[in-house]
Order: structure tokens, then sequence, then C-alpha cells
């Protein structure tokens, strides 16, 4: 299997973190998604994923899967154990329900790409791109942290086993922290983040600082 990938990609890192928990190796294609030297949106690497985006996989079969959460989902079928999906049916959309808060509600409204667009607008400067950045991530992480609260009885967001909720939080909390918002207003993503730090697959592959 290849990924195209990046290593500062919040998307990138939660495919990271599920190829570490099941022990799979892939051959690992670096896409460059900042600046000048952007390729996701040029003609060659949008042949190969129309949305311009990482992650991306493609599989053994050569089917391109995109979207972090059907990557995730298809690993975790492809590779049953550890499971990252919680056993109870309840749990598993519970589970499901906190990736997609996470990547629909947040990640959605801060890539580079709506940084570029923003930056055309008339009045709108690099302090006004970092301001709606932050405002998305607190807005979402606050929601977020209501929706652990009513339900968490471990040391992760369901019981003490990492999911695919754990495993799109971690990144996330992580980007949340390098623009200057601080965990504890979320005492239960700092928790849990704290915990995930001492899990070498999530700890060895958060998504790399800009440089
Ligand atoms: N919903 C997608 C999001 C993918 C995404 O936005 N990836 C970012 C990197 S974290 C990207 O490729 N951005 C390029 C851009 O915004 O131009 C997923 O979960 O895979």
């Amino acid at each position: 299997m290849k990924l195209y990938e990046n290593e500062i990609s919040s998307a990138t890192s939660r495919v990271r973190i599920a190829l570490a928990l099941k022990g799979v190796a892939v051959e690992k294609l670096p896409i460059a998604i900042l600046g000048a030297e952007a390729e996701n949106r040029q003609a060659g690497y949008l042949r190969v994923n129309p949305l311009g985006l990482v992650p991306a996989l493609l599989t053994d079969e050569r089917v391109l899967i995109t979207q972090s959460l059907a990557i995730v989902e298809y690993l975790d079928e492809r590779y049953p154990e550890p499971p990252l999906l919680p056993g109870n049916l309840e749990d598993r959309a519970y589970s499901r329900s906190i990736a997609l808060a996470i990547a629909s509600e947040i990640h959605a409204l801060i890539p580079p790409r709506i940084a570029a667009h923003l930056s055309t607008i008339p009045g709108m400067d690099r302090n006004g791109v970092a301001d709606w950045n932050r405002h998305w991530i607190r807005e979402g992480m606050t929601a977020v942290e209501a929706l652990i609260t009513t339900r968490r009885t471990g040391a992760l967001v369901v019981g003490d086993t990492p999911s695919v909720a754990d495993i799109f939080l971690f990144p996330q909390a992580i980007g949340a922290q390098r623009i200057g918002l601080d965990l504890d207003q979320w005492p239960n993503i700092a928790d849990i983040v704290s915990s995930l730090r001492t899990i070498p697959a999530f700890a060895d592959n958060a998504p790399a600082a800009r440089k």
C-alpha cells in the first residue's frame, strides 16, 4: 500500500497513528501542501486524488481511498487487530461521532486552502486568519469536551482502549496547543491527551510542527 501524506498534516497523522496501532507498514509518498512548493493542487496529484488533499491511500488492489475516516475504517476492517472501533454498538457510533466532530466541524474550517482563500479577502491579514483558526478550534473543542464529559468512563474517550475518537482527537489537540490554545481549558481532553502521549503509536505520529 502507498500513502500520499504530509508530515505536518493532522489528517495524515490520524492514518499514521492507525497504521502504527495495527503494526502495518506502507510506502510513504510525501506531497507538499504549503506555499509555492505545494503539489497537492497541481495536475499530477489531482490526477491521483481529484480532491487535492492528503491523506490518500492506494491499496494493493490499486484502489484509491480518500478521507482519513474512510482510510482508518478500511485499515480496521483489513487488519482487525487491535480493533479501532469499540465492541458496543452505541460506543461505536459515539466514537465515530467524536471523530467526525473533529474532522468535519473543526478541521474542515482551518486547512491551508481555507487560510489561502481567506487571505485574498480585502482587509484580512495573517492575524485575521490566525484568529479564524483559533475561533473554530476553540468553539469545536469546547463542544467535543462537553460531549466527552457526558460519557467518559476511563483514561481515553471510550474506556481505556484507543479508538477512532482518540485517533482524531490527538492530532487536533496537538494543533490547538501549537497555535497557543491551552488544553487545560478542556480538562477531559487535556487528560486524555496526556494518556495518549504515553502510547508510542500516538506520540511518534503527531503532526510535525510547521517550520
Ligand atoms: N476530510 C479530509 C481532510 C483532508 C485535509 O484537509 N487534508 C489537509 C492536510 S491536514 C490538506 O491536504 N490540505 C491541503 C489544502 O488545504 O490545500 C480527511 O479527513 O482526510
